[in-house]
């Protein structure tokens, strides 16, 4: 089968390129759609779901992601996209100075949708720690100034950041999913 991701994003289609493999062809519609704004990514996912399935006609897939750090209450969130455009991988460290606790969480949720229908979500969290500095230029984003497990994500590869990221956990459930909907 072919599915259909809508997203401007090419490090996010990249790896769920990479994750699909053996099992869809992922067609990327470059596409900007309207984004709720809410806490809860379930929610932007959903309705974003919805609103492309039946503006394009046909059965879609989207995902929205961030990062949630605990020292700043869950900031970025909802606004890693608009914070990653505006102050970047240098702000976000800026705001860290002098913060001991580093715990942050990635958040994915693909939200899939048939036109017509009611839109579908899967979720991935992945905790790591905000570094002190930027490390690495693998990954995208905000990957140079994440670490899991003190190895810094900027220096993983596409296929090892795959095998433990909140996107593997979302992109792995919907798949699942689908193919067992489908059989
Ligand atoms: P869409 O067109 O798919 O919406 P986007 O880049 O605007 O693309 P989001 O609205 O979901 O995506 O915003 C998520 C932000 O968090 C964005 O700036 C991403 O670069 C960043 N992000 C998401 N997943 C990431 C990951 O695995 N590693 C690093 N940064 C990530
Ligand atoms: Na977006």
């Amino acid at each position: 089968p072919t599915i259909y991701f809508v997203t401007t994003n090419a490090g996010k289609l990249r790896e769920a390129r990479a994750l699909f493999q053996d099992y869809f062809d992922v067609e990327q519609v470059d596409m900007a759609y309207p984004e709720l704004q809410d806490e809860d990514l379930s929610k932007i996912a959903a309705y974003g779901a919805r609103y492309c399935a039946d503006l394009l006609g046909r059965e879609v897939i989207v995902e929205d992601s961030g990062l949630f750090i605990d020292a700043l209450n869950g900031f970025p969130g909802p606004y890693s996209s608009y914070v990653q455009k505006t102050i970047g991988n240098k702000g976000i460290l800026k705001l860290m100075e002098g913060v001991e606790g580093r715990r942050a969480e990635f958040r994915s949720v693909v939200g899939y949708c048939k036109p017509g229908e009611e839109p579908t979500t899967f979720t991935g969290i992945w905790w790591g720690d905000i570094l002190y500095e930027e490390t690495g230029t693998n990954g995208f984003g905000f990957d140079p100034i994440f670490s899991y497990r003190r190895f810094p994500v900027g220096e993983m590869t596409l296929e090892q950041k795959n095998e433990v990221s909140h996107r593997r956990r979302s992109m792995i459930a919907f798949r699942d999913w689908y193919l067992s909907k489908t059989k």
